[in-house]
């Protein structure tokens, strides 16, 4: 690996650099007991030199892999030109950045943002402006129908309507205007919407509630019951989209096009936050200057990423890539039913794997093959995601199921 030397001299080990962060770092993750100091492409190197397969790829924000060529040398030419403006002027690559991401999407409008919650939020804001000024729904009464076990980031508002109770608690009070109903059920969703929906806000496949896959046709019901009912279809690809599920997508896998798409992670190429509302005309259309902001979105810096990172997903190479190895994924975790691994859901490269729990829980199991030299997360339990860039090889797949096979054997 040739990436270069450490900017800070500094020679503590991991130990010394897990220690150092307690006293002065918020605890509000329980990180695995590794320190990355390098990563090129699929692997990541620890301080003392360790590597690992990196099989969590930023929960989907580096599906190109780590500093993928043509993401950092976009980077480098625009650090070297100019970084920001503000929205206060305009800057030579928004344009070209809006224009490739609504054709790559199959939509007209892009509001950029940055990171994802801010698209959710924005999300939020514009579907209410427009139940008020195009539906005809009364000031104040929009309601947005939410699915039961949703992961949409951790602003108050959103974990206002989070059903997670370790995302919510101690958080509130809450924001009103949201129903919640069980995920995958057209029925219940038939019930909560009425003459206040603004929209229904729901992920493709639910990420943090361990890859969940809706039935065939929940998204093509979901897309017929808003047109019906003259409410919006916000699909957050937060997670689920640009190439992890094997299609720019995930709503394609039923050919289904929401009227609101909300992006995030990887737009930014794993280099800068970059996330964005995309769609219809008519619903990015009721915002007039002064009514919505950052400070940063839209900047020269993150429009120069994103559109590298558009022109990436262009060729189609990587959805193809993560489709086809997505197979060898499926077949490799079919192998370990019964051998520890109790079930799972996969698309693409994008898996959720429930693990016997006799055998340990999601974060022993990822500690396991952390010192096998695989980086995963669990979720939820004893299940664990694998979402590995893109770009991973099939020899290093498996790989990594092989790592897999293996923790599974070891005792608890
Ligand atoms: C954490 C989870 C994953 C997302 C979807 C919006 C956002 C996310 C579908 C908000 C963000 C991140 C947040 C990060 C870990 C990760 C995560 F475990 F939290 F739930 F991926 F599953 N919509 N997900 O998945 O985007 O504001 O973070 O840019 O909070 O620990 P963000």
């Amino acid at each position: 690996m040739t990436a270069p030397a450490r900017t800070l001299p500094d020679s503590r080990t991991s130990a010394d650099l897990i220690r150092a962060e307690a006293p002065v770092l918020a605890h509000n993750y329980h990180p695995l007991p590794v320190v990355v100091a390098r990563a090129e492409g699929v692997w990541v190197e620890d301080v003392e030199g360790r590597r690992y397969l990196d099989m969590l790829a930023g929960y989907s924000a580096l599906n190109f892999g780590h500093r993928h060529p043509a993401l950092i040398e976009a980077a480098h030419r625009q650090l070297d030109t100019l970084t920001l403006t503000s929205r206060a002027f305009h800057n030579d690559r928004l344009a070209e950045f809006a224009e490739r991401l609504a054709a790559l999407t199959g939509l007209d409008m892009v509001l950029p943002m940055n990171t994802g919650a801010e698209a959710v939020e924005s999300a939020i804001k514009v579907a209410r402006k427009w139940a008020y000024e195009v539906k005809g729904v009364p000031a104040d009464r929009a309601t947005i129908v939410v699915a039961a076990d949703n992961f949409h980031g951790r602003t108050t508002t959103i974990v206002g309507f989070s059903t997670d109770e370790t995302a919510r608690a101690g958080f509130g009070p809450f924001a009103p205007g949201f129903r919640v109903v069980p995920y995958n059920d057209l029925a219940a969703l038939r019930e909560a919407v009425d003459e206040t929906t603004a929209a229904v806000l729901i992920e493709p496949i639910q990420g943090e509630a361990g890859v969940v896959i809706p039935d065939d046709g929940y998204l093509a019901g979901v897309r017929e019951l808003t047109r019906r009912e003259n409410c919006l279809f916000v699909a957050d690809e937060i997670q689920s989209g640009l190439g992890r599920t094997g299609r720019t997508l995930a709503v394609e896998h039923e050919e289904v096009v929401p009227d609101v798409l909300l992006l995030g992670k990887a737009l930014g190429g794993g280099i800068v936050p970059v996330s964005a509302v995309v769609a219809r005309r008519e619903v990015l259309g009721v915002l007039r200057p002064g009514e919505h902001g950052s400070t940063f979105g839209g900047n020269p810096l993150a429009a120069a990423v994103g559109t590298a990172v558009v022109e990436l997903l262009e060729t189609g190479e990587f959805q193809r890539r993560a489709a086809e190895l997505g197979t060898a994924l499926r077949d490799g975790l079919t192998a370990l039913v019964g051998r520890g691994v109790v079930g799972f859901r996969a698309r693409g490269l994008w898996a959720g794997v429930d693990v016997d729990p006799a055998i340990g829980t999601g974060r022993e199991i990822s500690e396991r093959l952390m010192r096998e030299g695989v980086l995963v997360k669990d979720t939820h339990g004893s299940t664990i995601r694998l979402a590995p860039p893109l770009t991973i090889t099939g020899e290093e797949l498996a790989g990594a199921l092989a790592a897999l096979a293996k923790v599974l054997t070891q005792a608890a």
